[in-house]
């Protein structure tokens, strides 16, 4: 048996027994329940900014299935529960992610694990760490414990890497240097900081070209200890834009 960590979380007809119903019928495909966390009510983030208000929460299931085959399960659950994928993106009955399995490490298109997102979205952290706090990260070498250490230091230190960009950011960066609205993010540009000021650093935001294969969200792995975040992006507003969005993500 293996311990996968899964995040629940909903923005429509959210409940904790809309969460509690949903891991009974998780038990029917296998994924037995060990531990679940308290229902956080959170800010949404993202494309689901404009709707209502998210229920997100964390549970441990064990399980003899695959990464495939606990996703393969998940995405059923969330079909049942009435997931409608393109209407109102980002607006969701159930949507669940598995966030950690073991200590394993998948990189497929249509599975990563750890979730790539894990460690700097405050609305997945709060509850994984309820109850997951000791398990250790497998990529970035450190506990989710730490992990939400790190998300409460103010100011989040953002370190902006736009080298492999064909367009240039710098005007549009430096404009998320000044303080953003509670004045509690700090967003650098990778050519001013040294090397070594790298360990004062929240997360280094790798800047790509989007493409047409590639998803929106970091759908990629950071390098191993490294806490990055990849973004694809279309150009300059783009960038400016999904950085926000990442330091609201951040801050919750
Ligand atoms: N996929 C790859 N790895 C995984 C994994 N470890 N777990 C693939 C689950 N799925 C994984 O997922 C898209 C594809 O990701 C799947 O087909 C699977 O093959 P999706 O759930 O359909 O996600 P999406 O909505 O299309 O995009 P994305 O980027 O996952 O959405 P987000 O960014 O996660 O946005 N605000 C609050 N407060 N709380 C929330 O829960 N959620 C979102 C969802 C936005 N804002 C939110 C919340
Ligand atoms: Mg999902």
């Amino acid at each position: 048996m293996t311990r996968s960590l899964i995040a629940l979380g909903s923005n429509i007809g959210a409940s904790p027994s809309l969460f509690q119903d949903a891991l009974k019928e998780l038990e029917t495909h296998g994924l037995m329940l060990e531990q679940m966390s308290s229902c956080h009510d959170t800010t949404p983030i993202g494309a689901a900014a404009d709707g209502d208000r998210f229920l997100n929460a964390a549970a441990i299931v064990s399980s003899t299935h695959t990464p495939a085959q606990i996703l393969e399960a998940l995405q059923s659950v969330e079909h049942s529960f009435g997931r409608k994928r393109d209407v109102r993106w980002g607006s969701r009955t159930l949507d669940l992610d598995l966030l950690l399995h073991g200590d394993c490490v998948v990189d497929e298109p249509k599975l990563l694990v750890p979730h790539p997102a894990l460690w700097y979205r405050r609305f997945v952290l709060s509850s994984a760490v309820e109850i997951a706090g000791s398990w250790n990260h497998p990529l970035l070498g450190e506990s989710l414990q730490t992990l939400w250490q790190r998300l409460q230091e103010r100011p989040v230190r953002l370190l902006v890497d736009e080298t492999n960009l064909s367009f240039n950011l710098k005007d549009d960066v430096r404009q998320l240097d000044m303080p953003l609205e509670d004045g509690m993010a700090l967003v650098e540009l990778y050519s001013r900081i040294r090397r070594s000021d790298v360990s004062l650093l929240f997360g280094i935001v790798r800047l790509f070209p989007s493409t047409n294969e590639q998803p929106r969200l970091s759908h990629r792995h950071p390098r191993i200890g490294m806490r990055e975040i990849p973004l694809f992006v279309d150009g300059p507003d783009d960038a400016h834009q999904q950085i926000a969005m990442l330091v609201g993500a951040i801050l919750g």
